[in-house]
């Protein structure tokens, strides 16, 4: 099957979620990085100038077969039936989708203060999601691994909805979004032990090695440092 993820160069988790869970199931796919002359073109022509389709002018995108395949959680239901990292069960399924969306839900919630520009309202911004918003879903995901019990959020193996937290902690962990502390997560026990488990596995340590071994600094608010434990 011919795979090829096209997303930025930076291991964002609406990317990870799909390289990391192909890349751990010895998978191979084609980890398209666009450049900004691509970005350009993208936003033009709603492709690639290889043809690949952009439906919605965003990323990513999974290209499967010459198909085009936007939308996260969509790229990450494929991805996870590919890798056996998505269960079979409609509601073992339903679960994972769940904790996907609320990866969504997170980063919208923190996309606002991301393209503020006047300092003193986007210090404001950060000071209520790290008061409130972020715990309040750390808290919620926090209950789900608490009821499962396995470790994982869904079943008793690593799934996609796993990767998808992992990442999304690992973002906030890098201490890269300014007056959000990098470790706010950490009073949640469950979120942390998942989160440095998952970090310390033999494949997501190779995929580190290949894929965030940047010498260059951060670029803004994301950043290619990714912390092994919170
Ligand atoms: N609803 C889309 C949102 C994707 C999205 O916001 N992608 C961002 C990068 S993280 C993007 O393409 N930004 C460039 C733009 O919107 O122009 C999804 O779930 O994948």
């Amino acid at each position: 099957m011919k795979l090829k993820l096209i997303y930025f160069d930076q291991p964002f988790w609406r990317a990870e979620i799909a390289r990391l869970s192909l890349y751990m199931s010895d998978i191979e796919f084609e980890d398209y990085r666009i450049t900004s002359e691509d970005l350009s073109y993208l936003k033009e022509n709603g492709a690639l100038s290889d043809g690949s389709a952009i439906p919605f002018r965003q990323l990513p995108v999974l290209v499967i077969e010459g198909q085009s395949i936007a939308q996260t959680g969509a790229i990450a239901r494929i991805c996870g039936k590919i890798s056996d990292m998505y269960p079979k069960d409609i509601i073992e399924a339903g679960k994972v989708d769940q904790v996907i969306d609320t990866v969504t839900d997170i980063n919208v919630l923190i996309n606002p203060s991301m393209h503020e520009s006047d300092s003193v309202i986007k210090k404001q911004m950060r000071h209520d999601l790290s008061n409130d918003a972020l715990p309040k879903y750390f808290g919620y995901l926090e209950e789900i691994l608490k009821a499962n019990d396995s470790g994982w959020f869904v079943g008793n193996e690593m799934t996609v909805a796993d990767i998808a937290v992992w990442s999304m902690l690992g973002w906030i962990a890098q201490g890269v979004l300014d007056d959000i502390p990098r470790d706010l997560p950490r009073p949640f026990e469950r979120l942390t032990s998942l989160y440095n488990e998952i970090s310390k596995m033999p494949k997501v340590q190779d995929w580190k090695r290949l894929t965030y071994a940047y010498d260059e600094p951060s670029t803004g608010e994301y950043n290619y440092h990714v912390p092994d434990t919170i």
